[in-house]
């Protein structure tokens, strides 16, 4: 007797599509094809396409960044992953400063652990070096959290020195860790953004100006060049925004290194412009959104398959903290950095990717799901839909017309940046270890019924 049976189903993997039904037991799929036994539960998904459940390799909830601490907790930040087919979270493990690798790994357990809807997995920020940290390194990896992510930028609070940078890259690398890199250049970003203030120019769109195209290409190129001193590296970009930053990184992989980049759905879908509304505070996010030629080349290297991932930088804030708890909008140096994106994820990419010719279901799937399962030492546990693989899955209405507005999300505030945009094509059930845990909006998972993943090292 088979717990569930998905019936009638179009499955889109990176390798191609096939028709059929999927078995689950125990949270695992069990049987692909014709099946006629029994089970506990159908779900027929007749005429809608169905994919391994989404994996966003990046989100920062419950994250205490530039004076505030993120909207979404565990609870309602994974509410909102699965209620976009979103079955895995691979979130930020942020320590404060002083504090050690372990303690901060543990805190994000403790705190995740009892909320969480969907499953996830563990990145690990470094913000300083000590021996302490150098020595933690390997045993953090021990408890799964094999990538990292390393700051060029937020001088003061996040950002690592190029020293710095070079020895963590070379620990990390050592023991089969991933290094993510947030890529620009927070010298000359302090720089300007004093030399705006100074004028006075504090509106949202400053903050754009004070991070130009150029800080993340020359840190892209100074983090490049850097790492090919080390041997054995995987590399990876978050939140690349530019088409040079992904030219770099293509360039070093043609020399035959791992270097990989993810973008985000904002770089793709919006543009500059969105900082000059009357509600521009709440785009600012960095790397800053871009231009429309930006934009378009985004999606040429999508398509062409430079950019290995696409990841939500899940980072919620609600109006009043964008704006400080102020009446009026504060300096654009002052607005928490960060946009809400993991439930968006799925319809947008669909959408403006698929549905409009610029990729293909194989590539929309990679990006989406089984790129960063291999990236991130989840696969093929997760993003692949192959016998013995958990049964995650995210079941697509491609017909479905949706006007997006927060009243159709489930995150802990009460606006989108994709307010009023028109697609077609929405997540209608979400299926998570076997478990139906969306249908049509409505989520029935319990608190804590997620469940931590330990990411493998390429070791
Ligand atoms: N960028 C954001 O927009 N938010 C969180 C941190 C970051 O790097
Ligand atoms: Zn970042
Ligand atoms: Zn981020």
């Amino acid at each position: 007797m088979l717990d569930l049976v998905i019936k009638n189903a179009k499955v889109f993997t990176p390798s191609g599509y096939f028709e059929g039904d999927i078995g689950v037991k125990d949270g695992k799929i069990v049987k692909i094809g014709d099946i006629q036994e029994q089970s506990d539960k159908t779900l027929n998904v007749q005429g809608k396409y169905v994919v391994p459940g989404l994996i966003d390799g990046h989100t920062h909830m419950e994250f205490p960044f530039m004076g505030e601490v993120t909207a979404d907790d565990f609870y309602y930040g994974t509410s909102a992953a699965v209620g976009g087919g979103v079955t895995t979270i691979v979130d930020f493990v942020t320590p404060s400063r002083g504090q050690d690798l372990l303690s901060a790994y543990q805190k994000w357990r403790e705190t995740a652990d009892p909320k969480v809807i969907s499953d996830y997995g563990l990145h690990m920020i470094i913000r300083e070096v000590n021996p302490t940290i150098m020595e933690q390194i390997p045993e953090v990896i021990n408890r799964g959290v094999m990538s990292f992510k390393l700051y060029m930028a937020y001088k003061g609070e996040l950002m690592v020195t190029d020293g710095e940078l070079f020895k963590l890259i070379r620990e990390i690398s050592s023991h089969g860790g991933v290094v993510g890199i947030h890529a620009e250049n927070g010298e000359v970003i302090n720089e300007l953004v004093q030399e705006y203030i100074r004028e006075g120019k504090v509106d949202p769109i400053y903050h754009y100006y004070s991070r130009p195209d150029e800080v993340e290409i020359e840190a892209a190129n100074r983090v490049a060049s850097i790492a090919s001193l080390i041997k054995g590296v995987t590399m990876y970009q978050v939140h690349t925004s530019t088409g040079e930053a992904v030219d770099v990184m293509s360039l070093y992989r043609s020399k035959g290194m791992n270097y990989f980049n993810e973008t985000t759905p904002h770089y793709l879908i919006l543009t500059l412009e969105a900082l000059k509304k009357p509600d521009g505070f709440k785009y600012i996010m960095s790397p800053p959104l871009r231009s429309d030629d930006q934009r378009t080349k985004l999606w040429q290297k999508l398509a062409a398959g430079d950019i290995a991932t696409v990841g939500s930088d899940h980072c919620v804030y609600s109006v009043s903290q964008k704006k400080r708890h102020k009446e009026e909008v504060p300096s654009f140096h002052e607005i928490p950095n960060g946009v809400p994106g993991t439930e968006t994820i799925l319809p947008l990419l669909f959408y403006f990717g698929v549905k409009k010719g610029k990729i293909s279901m194989e590539r929309f799937v990679e990006v989406i799901s089984t790129n960063p399962a291999k990236l991130f030492g989840l696969y093929p546990r997760k993003g692949a839909v192959v016998p013995g693989a958990d049964a995650d899955f995210a079941v697509i209405d491609p017909e479905r017309k949706v006007k997006i507005s927060p009243d159709v999300l489930h995150s802990n505030i009460d606006y989108t940046i994709y307010d009023g945009i028109e697609v077609e094509g929405w997540n209608v059930a979400t299926v998570r270890r076997g478990e139906v845990v969306m249908e049509e909006g409505q989520i029935t998972a319990k608190n804590g019924s997620g469940v931590y993943v330990p990411g493998k090292s390429l070791k």
